[in-house]
């Protein structure tokens, strides 16, 4: 391709609204152009790279006999209606009118579609299993979109729908597509970790999320060195603590702490350290009042809260509701002498003699033990892991990366098929609900991990797999004739074999390298003042050194090192 038929405007300057490295890449290297919050066109060079990965993605998707279908985007409010889920989501699902005022959702996901369509068709369990994908345009209009197309209102995904008889065809195709996966993201050069996820609200009992590292990322993985135990934040589980031997208990007491409201107050209040106060929290488990004591330098998990109580909702007692209920303001909560169910964190568990809240402000007790001092309803894992404890596979310590989510893997069971009635007849002719999976893979999201972990100080660097070109042949004086028809003759030449960039504008050389590297081609070649003796520059774009060989020995060069 000639640059000067092709469409990259890049940027001289550095993007200021760009708020990731990824997407100020993408800005300065012409990549996209933002035409709304959220909403972006994808440039020639884009177009190239996501023609790429979905290439790669199709691959897999038929090497585990996934047939490619293409759903419509926009889905009546009955169809989301039965499932409920017109009701259950909020803003964050667009919607819209036709002409005759009927009202249309923009399609986030397509569950209900897909179930929608094969309710009519799957009549027999001897039809099944059955695996169907596309690959195309999801909206949901994110609150703040950002970091370019990380989280975009637009973007593309491939959604896979696979549908069973039996629990074991379900977790055939999972594992099936759970290793499509690895080889997927292996493929386009990202470094990942596939972690066990929280199932959310969609429900389903398995999932796990496949996460890009990269410093960008929004959600924080949990994982050791020791052994391939990787789990999102949300869901890393600590390790139940060993009893300590029983130690004779200290005498309850009630002391007066004016100005203390935190534990850190109270602790040096106290002269004890952080570790040795709990936090006592009031939250309200899907309507109901608890309280809640963890160690005072632990943070509260709520999904974990969620999980432990089988809950949809959690959330923290107001302040009002705190008033209501105990009288007391938050600052100075504590467990003993309360109505209301008391759940303590396995670490609160061996702590004896610690102080707590007195339910009356500026007033603390001291040497409360839990079972003496006041009944226990539960004991669980309430709060986040902290790094370098040990993890829950007792395989090491745990370190902390960030990652950003690609893909994510989900079994559904028959949520969707009951809602929706999508049955077939067993063996025995019997009637029952087909069991679902749902894979996932942000197509422009990969995109952009890739771009966060491929880059230098000057610009991308394109993996191989992934590249929209092979190779950037440039023109350092387009003035010279003899450069242009030399890089002309090697265009016409490497084109045989490579996908080639020929920079053929009347640029500065200095516009054209710059461009080059922002671009971030594997092999940039350099037709200079040294053409004269038949030579020219090769420089790797993943390397400072170039080379400087005659142009008959370019092809060799590419075949023996690309
Ligand atoms: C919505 C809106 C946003 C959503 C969903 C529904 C996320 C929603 C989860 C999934 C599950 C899987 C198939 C491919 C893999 C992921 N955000 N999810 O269901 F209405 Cl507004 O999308 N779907």
């Amino acid at each position: 391709m000639r640059q000067s038929k092709m469409f990259i405007p890049t940027m001289r300057e550095t993007p200021q609204d760009a708020d990731s490295l990824s997407h100020r890449l993408m800005l300065k290297s012409g990549m996209i152009k933002q035409m709304a919050s959220g909403i972006y066109t994808y440039l020639p060079i884009t177009k190239l790279v996501l023609n790429n990965i979905e290439h790669i993605v199709r691959e897999e998707m038929n090497n585990i006999d996934g047939v490619e279908i293409h759903m419509p985007v926009l889905h009546s409010r009955e169809l989301w209606e039965e499932s409920g889920r017109w009701q259950a989501y909020g803003d964050e699902l667009m919607r819209m009118k036709d002409r005759h005022e009927r009202e249309f959702a923009l399609a986030p996901t397509h569950e209900e579609m897909i179930t929608a369509l094969l309710r009519d068709e799957l009549k027999s369990y001897k039809k099944l299993p059955l695996t169907l994908f596309q690959i195309q345009t999801k909206f949901r209009d994110e609150r703040r979109p950002r970091f370019g197309l990380l989280r975009g209102r637009e973007f593309i995904m491939k959604d896979a729908y696979s549908f069973h008889s039996n629990e074991e065809s379900l977790d055939v195709t999972y594992h099936d597509m759970y290793e499509a996966y690895a080889r997927i993201f292996s493929r386009v050069s990202l470094e990942y970790r596939a972690v066990e996820a929280d199932s959310g609200a969609i429900g389903g009992s398995h999932t796990h999320e496949f996460m890009a590292l990269a410093d960008i990322g929004e959600d924080t993985i949990v994982y050791t060195t020791e052994s391939n135990y990787a789990a999102n934040i949300e869901k890393a589980y600590c390790p139940v603590p060993e009893p300590p031997e029983l130690s004779a208990m200290k005498a309850f007491d009630k002391v007066a702490t004016p100005g203390v409201t935190s534990c850190q107050t109270l602790a040096d209040f106290l002269e004890i350290n952080l570790e040795e106060t709990t936090k006592t929290m009031i939250l309200k488990v899907d309507g109901d009042f608890i309280m809640l004591l963890i160690r005072g330098d632990h943070e509260l998990n709520d999904i974990k809260v969620r999980d432990y109580f089988g809950a949809q909702d959690v959330e923290f007692a107001t302040d009002a509701d705190i008033r209501d209920t105990l009288n007391a303001s938050p600052g100075s909560l504590g467990p003993v002498g309360t109505e209301l169910p008391v759940y303590i964190d396995h670490q609160v568990k061996i702590m004896p003699d610690y102080p707590t809240g007195a339910n009356v402000d500026e007033y603390h007790y001291i040497n409360v033990n839990h079972e003496r001092d006041f009944e226990v309803a539960g004991y669980g894992d309430f709060r986040f892991i902290t790094e370098g404890e040990m993890a829950e596979d007792g395989s090491g310590k745990v370190k902390f990366m960030r990652g950003i989510e690609v893909g994510q893997v989900f079994k559904l069971g028959t949520k969707y098929s009951e809602s929706m009635n999508l049955h077939v007849l067993d063996e025995n002719g019997r009637s029952v609900p087909v069991l679902m999976g749902c894979y996932g893979i942000g197509i422009s999201r990969t995109l952009s991990a890739i771009i966060e972990s491929h880059h230098d100080g000057r610009g991308i660097i394109w993996p191989k797999s992934v590249t929209p070109f092979d190779v950037h042949i440039v023109t350092a004086n387009h003035k010279d004739g003899l450069a242009r028809e030399e890089a002309e003759t090697l265009y016409e030449s490497l084109s045989q074999d490579y996908n080639v960039l020929y920079d053929d504008r009347k640029e500065r050389a200095g516009v054209k390298f710059a461009d080059s590297d922002l671009i971030g081609l594997p092999y940039r070649i350099v037709i200079g003042r040294s053409i004269k003796e038949g030579k020219v520059e090769v420089k790797p774009r993943d390397s400072e050194t170039a080379v400087e060989i005659g142009t008959e020995e370019v092809h060799g060069y590419l075949e023996k090192n690309y």
